[in-house]
């Protein structure tokens, strides 16, 4: 088994938000959430949905990174208030540390559709908006919808880099989502160029439709990537899982390695059972340990945070060379 579910599972629920009266009284769930270490704390970017359900970002704290503790705040996005149009949501942030900023990528679903915001902090007490595309940059093209983006943790050939993933199939709740993870450029973290598909969903399987899982963590052996794999052929449910690939370090559009199985799988009651059953959604990673060149260290523990049943934080340990392993079965 390559993951070690906490025992403490699930680590967060809707009974450890704090009202934020008026608008967070009695919350209905905390899932999907970002996660990053800064000055040894563990810090979640939560998704906290209200019973009007709404979507507001909130930051949980910890020490050694399960016992957190939730700030009786949310977090304000200054700058969206600018945007056209409306935002409806702003969800599932991924955190990424570049040039010793924190950014945040996130999902927001406006009247056009799906779009991926970036924003930026140094203390999470205030996110700057950067830039919300209209939908048609990056892997998107013509599509105009687009989620899963996830930054890479540094520029590579000068540009900075990021996942998405186009959403170019509407399933039939009305859900739009995508099959191909795409992998685009910037100069200036506003404008994103496609540089190509990097991995496409295997259909029959596990992974049917993809999306990216938390910002890659550079190893020796390449770019190492969770991503989340729906399987929608089972009768009645989509299932949400986890999964493991190796990217190319100096292009990662190359894929080095993809593991045949799935890595974490609803199998938890809370993870079978919540707001939307049968969902794993890893969203944050935190790699302990890295050597002074920034390459993860092979026998560092590996923290996964992740959404059970768009319901709760759940945590899952493992470690760098278990993952790498994983990509090659
Ligand atoms: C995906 C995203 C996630 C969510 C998942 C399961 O499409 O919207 O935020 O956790 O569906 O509902």
């Amino acid at each position: 088994m390559v993951f070690r579910r906490h025992t403490d599972n699930p680590i967060l629920t809707r009974a450890d938000i704090p009202d934020v009266p008026p608008t967070i009284v009695d919350a209905t769930s905390v899932f999907n959430p970002g996660a990053v270490k800064h000055d040894g704390r563990y810090l979640l970017l939560l998704r906290v949905q209200t019973r009007g359900r709404e979507t507001h970002m909130m930051l949980a704290e910890s020490s050694d990174g399960v016992r957190f503790d939730v700030r009786p705040r949310i977090i304000p996005v200054d700058g969206l208030e600018r945007i056209g149009g409306s935002v409806y949501h702003i969800y599932d942030p991924r955190i990424t540390r570049l040039d010793d900023t924190f950014f945040v990528m996130f999902a927001a679903d406006t009247d056009k559709g799906c779009r991926i915001g970036l924003a930026r902090t140094d203390d999470f007490e205030r996110l700057l908006l950067i830039g919300l595309g209209d939908g048609c940059e990056g892997g998107a093209g013509d599509g105009c919808d687009v989620r899963n983006g996830v930054l890479f943790p540094e520029r590579v050939g000068g540009r900075y880099l990021r996942l998405d993933r186009p959403n170019v199939k509407r399933l039939e709740s009305g859900v739009t989502t995508g099959d191909e993870i795409f992998l685009s450029e910037s100069d200036d973290l506003k404008s994103w160029r496609a540089l190509g598909p990097v991995m496409q969903g295997r259909w029959h399987y596990w992974d049917e439709l993809i999306g990216s899982g938390p910002p890659p963590v550079k190893t020796r052996e390449g770019w190492l990537l969770i991503y989340h794999g729906i399987a929608t052929h089972l009768s009645g449910s989509l299932i949400y899982q986890a999964g493991v690939a190796l990217l190319d370090l100096e292009d990662p559009t190359r894929v080095i390695a993809r593991g045949r199985d799935n890595i974490l799988e609803p199998r938890e009651p809370y993870e079978l059972v919540g707001q939307v059953p049968n969902v794993i959604f890893p969203g944050g990673m935190i790699v302990d340990d890295y050597d002074d060149d920034g390459f993860a260290l092979p026998e560092s523990r590996v923290l996964l945070y992740y959404g059970a049943a768009d319901t709760s934080v759940c945590l899952a340990t493992t470690t760098v060379t278990e993952l790498l392993r994983a990509c090659r079965v």
